[in-house]
């Protein structure tokens, strides 16, 4: 058995996951989840939400299962600490502020620019993201002053702010700033990227084929 069984739909934001897991070299069985027939008994069992990415981690005191992007990236970092991708004690604040921050406030600007909410006036004060202006220029000031979340050095909080920016990006939902770009390019040279998405980007064209057979 290995050492982490991973649920993900190719190409959704277990992809964040697969890249987080290539990172630290774990060990793990990947689980596909077919998005149109929706999640198995199996994936609910562990995650009631029945939502992708979500891990177990068969550890010597037992079986520890993880859901949630943002957690799921924290973990792996922390058990697999030989990896180098968890904070120092220096880097902590900024880590854990900017995980924090990309799985809430940064997440939730990027789904009101995808699903085209609008807030009524003066609910900024009570919504956690504020404004999406707001957020987009938090985002803009830290990666405009420093190369990586925590400085100098690539963290797991590049995995996760970074596949943020870039598949939303991508998708044309985020109007990426000049100081997104350059951040993104330098986190995409990482080896372990191109592994996990060489991996999720034939998945996904399994699924497609098998799709297009029924
Ligand atoms: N808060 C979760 C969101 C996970 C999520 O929405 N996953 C989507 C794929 S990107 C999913 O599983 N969709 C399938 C479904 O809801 O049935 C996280 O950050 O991991």
């Amino acid at each position: 058995m290995a050492d982490i069984d991973f649920y993900t739909i190719p190409m959704s934001r277990g992809a964040i996951v697969r890249w987080a897991l290539h990172e630290v070299g774990a060990d793990y069985q990947h689980h596909i989840v077919d998005a149109a027939k929706g999640p198995g008994a199996d994936l609910l069992a562990l995650n009631p939400m029945g939502k992708v990415p979500t891990i177990v981690h068969h550890a010597a005191d037992g079986d520890h299962v993880v859901t949630e992007a943002a957690a799921i990236c924290t973990y792996l970092a922390e058990i697999y600490p030989d990896a180098g991708l968890a904070p120092t004690e220096a880097e902590r604040a900024d880590y854990y502020r900017w995980m924090y921050f990309g799985a809430g406030p940064f997440e939730s600007a990027i789904m009101v620019l995808n699903t085209g909410f609008v807030a009524e006036e003066g609910q900024e004060k009570s919504l956690g993201y504020g404004t999406v202006d707001r957020v987009l220029s938090a985002v803009d000031g830290l990666l405009s002053g420093r190369d990586y979340v925590c400085g100098d050095r690539f963290t797991m909080a590049d995995v996760y702010l970074c596949s943020q920016i870039s598949v939303t990006t991508m998708m044309g939902i985020l109007p990426a700033t000049e100081a997104m770009k350059a951040y993104v390019a330098r986190c995409e040279v990482r080896p372990a990227l191109a592994e996990a998405r060489g991996i999720d980007f034939a998945e996904f064209e399994k699924q497609q084929a098998a799709q297009s057979e029924t």
